[in-house]
């Protein structure tokens, strides 16, 4: 069984850190429908929802993905790189503590969960203005005794590795040539965005399912070319809090 743990959208989302995307007004409300209807498809794609509630002194905290990263054997608590972001890890901790044992990043370490791309046994670590040297060193360490690799990537002109690529299924990534270096995917079968999509590379992958925000249609076209189907969702105001769609769960499995 699938569990997806998920936070509401805090009243002021509207005051969210923002690093390479305008701020704009965003629509609380029409954010919370579209978060509703994010929630609702993680459903039909099998998930049980854990739902925290709405903190309303954390305007980001709907991006749960950022506060942990889940593996089958093991959670851990990241230290979030935006200061403002790390009140958020402890509600999420107290439920990661039901499921998994849990480690966690200390100072003056930093990483965010959107920077860990886990594929399979080697978990691949955006080296970003989130993620610093010494949160990837303590996350190889931890992690080392569990049988993973953890690897730094270069980031560039993006908020997280996972803002770059993202994997489609067990060969295959989709990439932003922009700001990921296509050759450190060189393993893979990589599908680039479309050049008017700078920012469709982010697809939450579940299983054989993938989600993707609903504002890409040629990105979209370009996986169904490739025999790729994909369920689309509207997240246009989380967009503009610099959020997508792997950003606001934390996907794990336990035994039924
Ligand atoms: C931030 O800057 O931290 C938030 N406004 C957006 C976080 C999005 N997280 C993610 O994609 N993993």
């Amino acid at each position: 069984m699938w569990i997806a743990i998920t936070r509401e959208v805090s009243p002021v989302l509207g005051d969210c850190e923002l690093s390479y995307v305008p701020r704009e007004a965003i629509d609380v409300a029409r954010a919370r429908t579209q978060h509703r209807d994010y929630q609702r498809t993680l459903e039909t794609l099998g998930c049980r929802l854990l739902t925290l509630p709405a903190e309303a002194g954390l305007p980001d905290s709907v991006f749960v993905e950022d506060v942990a990263i889940v593996l089958d054997e093991v959670a851990v608590l990241t230290r979030p790189g935006a200061s403002s972001r790390r009140a958020e890890v402890a509600s999420v901790a107290e439920v990661l503590r039901r499921y998994r044992p849990v480690l966690a990043i200390d100072a003056p370490g930093t990483l965010d969960g959107g920077d860990v791309l886990r594929v399979g046994r080697t978990l691949y670590v955006g080296e970003s203005a989130r993620s610093n040297a010494e949160g990837i060193a303590q996350l190889r360490e931890l992690l080392a005794g569990h049988g993973y690799t953890v690897l730094g990537v270069p980031t560039r002109g993006c908020l997280h590795l996972k803002s770059a690529v993202t994997q489609l299924d067990n060969g295959t990534v989709l990439l932003q040539p922009a700001w990921v270096d296509r050759q450190r995917f060189a393993g893979f079968r990589v599908i680039e965005v479309d050049p008017a999509e700078p920012h469709a590379a982010n697809v939450l992958r579940i299983g054989d399912a993938l989600v993707m925000p609903a504002n890409f249609p040629r990105t979209r076209q370009r996986l169904a070319d490739a025999g790729l189907d994909v369920t689309t969702v509207d997240v246009s105001e989380l967009q503009k809090a610099e959020g997508a769609v792997t950003c606001c769960s934390l996907v794990f499995r336990v035994e039924a």
